[in-house]
């Protein structure tokens, strides 16, 4: 994980100091955060799971995440009950509800059509699965540089609670039996949220493999506003001081063989393991909302 290392070092020493929006809740105060706009790394995914090893991240919560996504579901309830908090601070305190996030532009994007009663949904990781396999069958296909799943919706930016998606958009790419993903995020919580997205979409690159027959290749992670919040930089000094420690190794049930949202929803997370992951210890930062 020394790219996302050398990207901390980089905003701590080259980024600029900015003022933005988002508060912490312990004192009502928005802190600053340093910034870089524009980075990009590279995960070798035969070369282990890129999953931080200089603090801990909580796999399990990662995993369960990507589910909640998979199965379409937009609502904190289903996340917690399977005790991952990580969504509380911008759901709706009365329903759970997050709006139109990821879930549903992946699973349900609207569009209208005329021809089909006004409106029609577009399943875009169906798509992409079929797709690839199309790519798989005959390199010529012409989806094999369109796989692309976008979580970008302007028509639904404005209905966002929250923050609109930060991870905006995934392409995929077949080379040679491995599947490769880039993923486009527009805005990046270096400390709390990037382990977990670099995590989250190294996963989502072995389960589209699996299902499809690929071995994996890259994840290639291109960032927007890269920044760290003020009062996470005594976390990430000592994080940066801490020797990397061999990668993990991803352990994926060979039982799950479909994405489609029916048997997505029958995937329990213990069907998604990492073997070999000994951390240094975790270190607490607060979100900012
Ligand atoms: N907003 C902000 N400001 N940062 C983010 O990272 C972020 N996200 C999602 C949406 N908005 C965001 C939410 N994902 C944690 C991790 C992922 C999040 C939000 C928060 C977090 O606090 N992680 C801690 C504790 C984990 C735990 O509960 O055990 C950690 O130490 O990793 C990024 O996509």
């Amino acid at each position: 994980m020394d790219a996302y290392h050398a990207q901390l070092r980089q905003i701590l020493d080259h980024g600029d100091w900015k003022d933005q929006r988002a508060v912490l809740q312990s004192t009502g105060t928005r802190p600053r955060i340093k910034s870089l706009f524009g980075m990009q790394a590279r995960y070798d995914l035969r070369a282990g799971f890129p999953l931080v090893t200089t603090k801990r991240v909580p796999f399990r919560a990662v995993a369960v995440e990507l589910l909640w996504f998979l199965s379409g579901s937009t609502n904190n309830n289903e996340l917690t009950a399977q005790g991952v908090t990580i969504w509380n601070e911008w759901a709706d305190p009365a329903t759970g509800e997050l709006g139109p996030i990821y879930g549903q532009q992946w699973r349900n994007w609207q569009t209208a059509d005329p021809s089909a009663n006004g409106i029609r949904t577009i399943d875009q990781i169906a798509k992409l699965v079929n797709d690839i396999r199309a790519v798989v069958a005959n390199p010529q296909h012409h989806a094999a540089r369109r796989l692309i799943v976008s979580a970008w919706n302007p028509a639904d930016v404005e209905r966002l609670r929250g923050p609109s998606a930060c991870h905006t958009l995934a392409q995929f790419n077949v080379t040679a039996g491995r599947l490769s993903c880039q993923m486009y995020q527009r805005s990046a919580d270096m400390f709390l949220g990037v382990p977990f997205n670099i995590a989250s979409y190294a996963l989502l690159t072995h389960l589209v493999g699996q299902v499809t027959g690929l071995g994996v290749g890259d994840f290639v992670h291109s960032i927007g506003d890269a920044h760290i919040y003020e009062n996470h930089i005594p976390q990430v000094e000592e994080q940066l001081t801490r020797a990397h420690r061999p990668r993990p190794k991803l352990v994926l049930d060979p039982a799950i063989t479909s994405l489609d949202v029916e048997q997505v929803k029958l995937i329990r997370a213990e069907q998604i393991r990492v073997e070999g992951y000994e951390p240094h210890p975790a270190l607490r930062g607060e979100v900012a909302v």
